[in-house]
């Protein structure tokens, strides 16, 4: 058996000595067919192109309540105290977000595994699939602050050794996502374009990204050709609305000073033919909480 470590190849080379041209994506982006799930053809054709999904009233009002009532008990569970997977916020101490809900929350695994999300991850990724990772962000009211642009694939490669795009992301509202609590900003057909990162991984570098990301951020000069190129949609929608987007699209979000939390609950679709090997740019695999090593296709 050899060890796949050393036989997978680097096809998107990242956080390196300067700037470098950016890497066109090699893999499509839709790997199944309207035929092997619930999105329709033409669903599947712009989200090929797009990179992204909304579904409206993909929950409903009561499965958000309940899924806002799990948030509500993890973030005062005193037993996650000191948990790993318990990220605050930097400037206030409130919780910003909680890791591998679906281990802390059997209402949030059942969610995980139910057919409304399982058979569109599997249609979009064309395989059996597995977590990895899972998280709630709270994005609290007035001091919540957002996440800088960048591709989760991005440090998913980099970090957690991922070799291909081959992964999709789940994001429910649990509260209404105005245009002005930090919404999510994408940037539309960004996922067919890997960019490179400048600058080497810091050891331990989770310990400090979860809060605020430096590893791994595009330049601005990359970011300006990218916003050129594809725009900046700007995800809206009221509680329950869900976004299916590509592991590669450009996205970030805003700081909340409003009135008003944009909380989610965020699921992390790999296919199983894609599972993790080496990280391709750290020097030591992130925790299993952060990035899922065990691929047994979800059932
Ligand atoms: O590092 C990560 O895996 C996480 N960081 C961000 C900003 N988005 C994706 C992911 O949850
Ligand atoms: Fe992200």
């Amino acid at each position: 058996m050899t060890n796949l470590a050393t036989t997978t190849e680097d096809l998107y080379p990242t956080r390196v000595a300067e700037e470098r041209e950016v890497i066109e994506r090699s893999q499509p982006t839709v790997w199944g067919t309207a035929e092997s799930g619930p999105f329709t053809e033409a669903e599947l054709q712009r989200h090929e192109t797009r990179g992204y999904t909304i579904l409206d009233d993909f929950v409903s009002a009561e499965e958000v309540r309940a899924f806002r009532a799990e948030l509500d008990r993890l973030a005062a569970d005193t037993a996650l105290q000191g948990d790993p997977r318990l990220i605050t916020e930097r400037s206030t101490g409130a919780v910003r977000s909680v890791f591998e809900v679906e281990k802390l929350s059997e209402v949030l695994d059942a969610l995980a595994r139910s057919p409304e999300v399982l058979d569109r991850a599997r249609q979009l990724l064309g395989s059996e699939v597995y977590l990895h990772q899972t998280r709630i962000n709270y994005m609290p009211s007035f001091t919540g602050t957002g996440f800088y642009w960048h591709s989760d694939f991005e440090t998913w490669h980099a970090e957690d050794g991922m070799p291909t795009p081959r992964a999709v992301s789940l994001s429910i509202a649990l509260t209404d996502n105005y245009p002005f609590n930090g919404g999510l900003m994408v940037m539309p057909g960004s996922h067919r374009d890997f960019v490179p990162a400048v600058g080497a991984t810091p050891d331990d570098n989770h310990k400090e990204s979860l809060k605020a990301q430096e590893a791994g951020v595009p330049s601005h000069a990359a970011i300006t050709a990218l916003a050129e190129k594809h725009g900046i949609d700007q995800f809206t929608g009221a509680a329950g609305s869900a976004l299916w987007f590509d592991s590669n699209i450009m996205h970030g979000s805003g700081n909340n000073i409003t009135p008003y939390p944009r909380s989610n609950v965020f699921m992390v679709f790999n296919s199983v033919e894609n599972a993790l090997v080496e990280p391709f740019a750290a020097s030591a695999p992130r925790p299993t909480h952060i990035a899922n090593r065990d691929f047994t296709p979800l059932g």
